[in-house]
Order: C-alpha cells, then sequence, then structure tokens
C-alpha cells in the first residue's frame, strides 16, 4: 500500500518512524550546491572540520552569479573550487548550465536522494528521486555526516489522466496545479503523481513539474520511473542507472487531485505570484516587451527545440526582446549541429549564458514598466530587477508565439490562423547528448595523511555572523521592527540581483538592503533595537513567511542586524530551517487575529526560554501594550537546543 515516496524514504531511512509529522533522519546519497548559496556552504563546512563528504556523490555548481562585471564573484567561484578539492566535491565550473538541469542529465539516479542548497532542487524528482532544497547549513552537514533530519510530510496524490494537446505544456500542468492548492498548498507535503497521465509526459516535462513544486511549498514532487525515464538516461549516455519505480497499485495517499491533461490549456501566472493564474486566453492580446526561455524550470532540449521550430523562418516582433538561456552545455552544443541554433539566432533571438541568467536578475532586467513573458518559476515582484516591471510567467510554446505576435498569444485558438504549426519533436538518439563533461572538474585523489590543499579567499569574503546563547533563567526578547503581511517571500526579506548577487559572501554589506523593497529603513530601526534596551529585534509576520529561495542570507543577515524572533501565522518549511539554524527563534501565533494586534515598536519577552521553549506552546509578553500571546512552539528537541545555543554551529563546535 505504500507510495513511491515512502518507498524511497523507507529504504533510506536511518532513524525514526516514517509516519507524517514523525521526526527522521534519512540517509542522503548526493547533494548539490550552487554557487550563490554555496559560498556559506563552504564557509560552514570549512567551520565543521569536515574530511572527505560522506554522500556518494557531492557536487558544486557555478551558475547564479556568473556575471564578472568585478572581482568578487570570481573570487567566490575560486573560493568554492579550492573547498571542493579538499573535501571530494565535483566542482561544475560556470558556462556548464543550471545545477538542476546538470544534476538530472550527469548524475540523477531513480530511487536515489539529493539534498540541494536550492529551492528547485526537487527538479530531480522527474527521474523518480526524493530530491529536497534546504537551506546550506543543512546541506553541508549533509556533506559531513551523509544524512539530514527530516520531519515526516503527508503525500498527496496527484493522478493525471489523458495527454496534452499541442501547445499545452507540462508547464500548464503545473501553473493548473499551482491554482488549484496556492503558494502555501504544499506545505508539509510531498506530491506524487501518478496515473496514466504520466507516460504522455517526458522526464523533463516531469521535471518541469517537480521544479515548480517548490512553488507550492512543498518538500517535494515525484514522478515514477518508467520506460520514458529509461529513454531519458539512455540519451545521456546512462542507461545503466535505470531502474523501474512506482507506487503500488493500491497506495493511499493523504489527500488526492486529478488533473485531466486533455482539458487543459495555456494559462499563465499573472503579477506577482506564481499561483495568480488565469488562462492566457482570459488575460487576453496584452502588449509584451521581452519574452526570456530558459531557467532550471523550461530551458529543456526539448523546450529550446519547440521555440526554434516555432521561430523557425520568422522574425521577433520589432518590439520584443527575446533572450535564450540554454539549461546545460550539452543542450546548446546539440542544437548547434541540428541547426536549431541557427533558426533562434536568425530569427532574433539573444542566446546568452547556460546560467540562471534574468531569473535572478542577473542581466536583461526589463525597461520600466515592461511586461515580460518569462518559462521560470518565480514572478516575485522586482525578482526581475526593475521594480515596476509586471512578469507573466508561460510555457515555452506560449512564449514563443507571443515573441512573434508581440502580445499575449494562445498558441491553441490562434496557430491556424497564424499559420504556425508545432510539429511533434523527435526525441534525441541514445546517447545525443555528449558526455565529455568538459566544464566538471574532478576533486585530486588525495592519499591519506597527505595535506590538504590551501582554502583560497577572496577580500570580499566575510565571516558568517553567530548568535549567542541563551542562558538558563534568560529570556528572548526584542523590539518589533517590522509587521509584515501574508506571503513574505525570501526575494523580500534578503533580495537578491546583479547588483547584490556578487555580496553574498559579505553579509555586513547585504544588510544594508534588507527588507529594501518592503521598507528600505529597516536595517537602521533594527541596528537602533540591538543597541536599544530591549537587545534586539522582532519581525511580525502573517501566512506563509519566508517562501520562495532556500537562501541561507533571508536569516543569517537579520541575525547579524540582532533579530532574535519572527513570530508569523505560519511559516515556509525552507526559510524556518534557516531561522533556527542561524538560532532566531520562529513561533507561531495559536491565535492568528494576535498578530495584528501588534505594533511596530513594541517590546516583546519570551520569558524563561529554557524552560518555555521545552513545552509545546510557550507565552510571549507584549510589554508596551500589557498583552499577551499564545504561540505554538513546533520545535524538535533538536531544535530547541539550536536556539537556545544561539545557532546550529555554535551547537556542533560544542561552543553553547
Ligand atoms: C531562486 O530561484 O530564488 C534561487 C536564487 O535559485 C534561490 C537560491 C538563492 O537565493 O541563492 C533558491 O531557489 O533557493
Ligand atoms: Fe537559477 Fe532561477 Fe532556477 Fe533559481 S529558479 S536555480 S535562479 S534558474
Amino acid at each position: 500500500m505504500s507510495t513511491l515516496a515512502y518507498k524511497i524514504l523507507q529504504e533510506h531511512l536511518v532513524a525514526g518512524e516514517l509516519m507524517p509529522g514523525g521526526e527522521t533522519t534519512i540517509r542522503i546519497d548526493q547533494t548539490l550546491t550552487q554557487d550563490s548559496t554555496g559560498t556559506m556552504v563552504y564557509l560552514q563546512l570549512e567551520a565543521m572540520d569536515a574530511g572527505p563528504v560522506k554522500t556518494e556523490l557531492s557536487v558544486a555548481y557555478i551558475d547564479h552569479n556568473t556575471l564578472q562585471t568585478g572581482f568578487e564573484n570570481a573570487d567566490d567561484h575560486a573560493f568554492i573550487q579550492s573547498v571542493c578539492a579538499r573535501h571530494n566535491i565535483l566542482f561544475s565550473k560556470p558556462g556548464g548550465g543550471i545545477c538542476h538541469q546538470l544534476q538530472l542529465e550527469n548524475y540523477g539516479v531513480p530511487g536515489k536522494t539529493l539534498l540541494g542548497s536550492d529551492s528547485h532542487t526537487p527538479t530531480g524528482g522527474g527521474l523518480g528521486m526524493i530530491a529536497i532544497g534546504a537551506g546550506g547549513l543543512d546541506v553541508a552537514i549533509a556533506m559531513a555526516q551523509g544524512a539530514c533530519a527530516l520531519t515526516v510530510p503527508k503525500v498527496l496524490g496527484v493522478e493525471l489522466k489523458g495527454a496534452l494537446r499541442p501547445w499545452v505544456s507540462a508547464k500548464d500542468v503545473i501553473l493548473h496545479v499551482l491554482k488549484a492548492l496556492t503558494v502555501k498548498g504544499g506545505v508539509g507535503r510531498i506530491i506524487e503523481y501518478y496515473g496514466d497521465g504520466v507516460k504522455a509526459l517526458s522526464v523533463t516535462d516531469r521535471a518541469t513539474i517537480t521544479n515548480m513544486g517548490a512553488e507550492l511549498g512543498a518538500t517535494t514532487s515525484i514522478f515514477p520511473s518508467d520506460e520514458n525515464t529509461k529513454r531519458y538516461l539512455e540519451q545521456q549516455g546512462r542507461g545503466d542507472a535505470w531502474k523501474p519505480l512506482a507506487a503500488d497499485a493500491d497506495a493511499v495517499y493523504d489527500e488526492e487531485l486529478t488533473v485531466d491533461l486533455s482539458a487543459l490549456e495555456p494559462l499563465a501566472a499573472k503579477p506577482h505570484s506564481p499561483d495568480n493564474v488565469d488562462s492566457v486566453r482570459a488575460v487576453g492580446p496584452i502588449e509584451i516587451d521581452q519574452v526570456c526561455i530558459g531557467s532550471c524550470t523550461n530551458s529543456s532540449y526539448a523546450d529550446l527545440m519547440k521555440a526554434a521550430a516555432i521561430l523557425k523562418g520568422r522574425k521577433v516582433h520589432p518590439n520584443v526582446s527575446l533572450v535564450i538561456s540554454p539549461g546545460s552545455a550539452a543542450i546548446l552544443s546539440e542544437l548547434a549541429r541540428n541547426g536549431a541554433l541557427a533558426d533562434l539566432i536568425d530569427a532574433g533571438a539573444r542566446i546568452i549564458e547556460n546560467a540562471c541568467g534574468p531569473c535572478i536578475g542577473m542581466g536583461q532586467s526589463p525597461k520600466s514598466g515592461a511586461v515580460s513573458l518569462r518559462t521560470f518559476n518565480r514572478n516575485f515582484k522586482g525578482r526581475s530587477g526593475t521594480n515596476d516591471a509586471e512578469v507573466y510567467l508561460v510555457s515555452p510554446e506560449t512564449a514563443a508565439i507571443s515573441a512573434l505576435t508581440g502580445v499575449l498569444t494562445d498558441g491553441l485558438s490562434a496557430h491556424a490562423a497564424l499559420g504556425i504549426e508545432l510539429p511533434p519533436i523527435p526525441e534525441p538518439a541514445p546517447g545525443a547528448f555528449r558526455r565529455e563533461n568538459a566544464f566538471v572538474v574532478l576533486p585530486p585523489d588525495l592519499p591519506a595523511g597527505a595535506a590538504l590543499p590551501d582554502v583560497v579567499m577572496g577580500p570580499n569574503i566575510k565571516p558568517f555572523p553567530r548568535g549567542t546563547a541563551v542562558r538558563e533563567g534568560d529570556g528572548i526578547s526584542g523590539s518589533v521592527v517590522l509587521v509584515a503581511g501574508d506571503n513574505i517571500t525570501t526575494d523580500d526579506i534578503m533580495p537578491s540581483d546583479s547588483r547584490l548577487l556578487p555580496y553574498r559572501s559579505n553579509i555586513p554589506h547585504l544588510a544594508e538592503y534588507c527588507f529594501e523593497k518592503i521598507d528600505a529603513a529597516f536595517p537602521a530601526r533594527a541596528k537602533e533595537a540591538q543597541a536599544g534596551p530591549a537587545q534586539g529585534g522582532v519581525i511580525v509576520g502573517g501566512e506563509n513567511y519566508g517562501q520562495g529561495s532556500s537562501r541561507e542570507h533571508a536569516a543569517l543577515v537579520p541575525l547579524y542586524l540582532g533579530i532574535r524572533m519572527v513570530l508569523a501565522k505560519s511559516f515556509a518549511r525552507i526559510h524556518r530551517a534557516n531561522l533556527i539554524n542561524s538560532g532566531i527563534l520562529p513561533l507561531v501565533f495559536a491565535e492568528p487575529a494576535d498578530a495584528d494586534t501588534i505594533k511596530e515598536g513594541d517590546v516583546l519577552v519570551l520569558e524563561l526560554a529554557h524552560t518555555q521553549l521545552a513545552e509545546p506552546q510557550v507565552v510571549i509578553q507584549n510589554k508596551t501594550q500589557g498583552a499577551q500571546y499564545r504561540m505554538a512552539n513546533g520545535l524538535t528537541g533538536e531544535e530547541r537546543k539550536m536556539i537556545l545555543a544561539g545557532g546550529r554551529i555554535n551547537l556542533i563546535r560544542g561552543e553553547a
């Protein structure tokens, strides 16, 4: 009766019981990091005095901060490469492609576990892996110990029926699911896809869907491993990595949703949230300024071949800038060999590096007030680097046809009148993708006892902040620095774009921009609170606080600014873990309405922290208003120790 997710988790169970809400430890077979979270991961790995990694495979990718407009990014790359050589980690150079696409192509294996310091790590679920995104410290610990802690999620089964029509694609499937479940609908859940419709989706289609499961807040998403999986692995020259995997026929899901693929039509997520979904038809033919095709969601070989087929022999509209960032060097090289690259260029596409690029605001920011159609996964306000841009998330088919017409266009209903056909894209032959891996640097084979190569650190790399332990009898206090609404993203907390990404290893610099887009005075107020009588700050949030990225910077920067607690109506999973790892206490209002009564400047105290945090509920005193609030204390035993030690590194190093 087991779901596929629980079968894989059961095989990897090191401690605990596999039941929803249970605290377990699971074995981690593979890890990945990318550069913008990676510098912190490797500073933390070094701080743990770890030896060679305990995983089967760990890879460090450089794909986010690849614009080298100064020495900072290049220094970070050199730092990461030097640490890789010390701990037996593969290093993937800039230009190789986007971490999730590369992991899928080169290393993904059905039935294995993968932990990655990026929220879109669940892309691996397209190959039948349990692939989970986490904060950097959790990934560093998984490398050092070969395992990680996991609160067992429920399993939401999505039954897929039928098959997609041409001009409708995997992106529309996940946008449909996002509309149904919302950006917090997946919290505490694994989304498992099954049913007849699965066989109509290729591995890269499935990876698009599991990738954007991150936008549901899900722990991960997973598809079975079947004949399509086998063919995909054979195309990558890795057919021997295949094994069939599926849920038992009588598997029981905790919750269920059914999607009829044949009834779907092209969809778009409107500004500024991935769940603000409507049909392209309903949004209508709005004029567009920019189209971006790429990102870890939609930059596969098939995605780009579809775009090339639509654009072939035609011209991008005069008012549109079309930007294409392929997912990997192997894909780009195949497009170059089969002529599709020439079709794209001849149509007027700007081909940029195989990297995250515009998805994380690393260049290609649209003009003021622009409408930008993107095949990406997040359209949070300002993420493109242009604060007043209107970003719509769409499929590659919708993006490509709209690039030609200059308006948002529904290919399904409009292609015939426009005379644009979308021929079926032939699957690549087995072994089609080149396997030279020219972008991968293998770690040196260090003989036992040999001296480790040196860590190379540029001047922009600053130590990460550490919290202070809470003494027995003491409380945790702070004055309220910010009262925020629902669905605050980590992009809101710690914005990232081409200006700020070079400073991912420089917390003091980033601190000046914390909450910049919501309240530019936040850093100054937080510092004042830190120096004031309450000796710290508190943030009050609404539902789903900290959704989005896995960036630890959204916790480490507030820690640096003296934030001691975040009180919210609910938290996103990875951000909550990052707060705890940093020693910032996350508490959930037992009465959500209490959150709306708290004012900026109120002094809040959790008295007798050691005693109270041992109980399932704690009481926060509002010293300014004379009120008190009951808060749910969801900390596990281990998490409580981290908070009291002033963070997980302190706990590991015994410096509590
Ligand atoms: C993102 O898509 O938001 C990022 C940039 O890939 C982040 C990681 C980061 O902030 O470095 C993520 O998804 O975790
Ligand atoms: Fe990179 Fe964008 Fe994917 Fe994040 S979502 S990993 S920035 S491509």
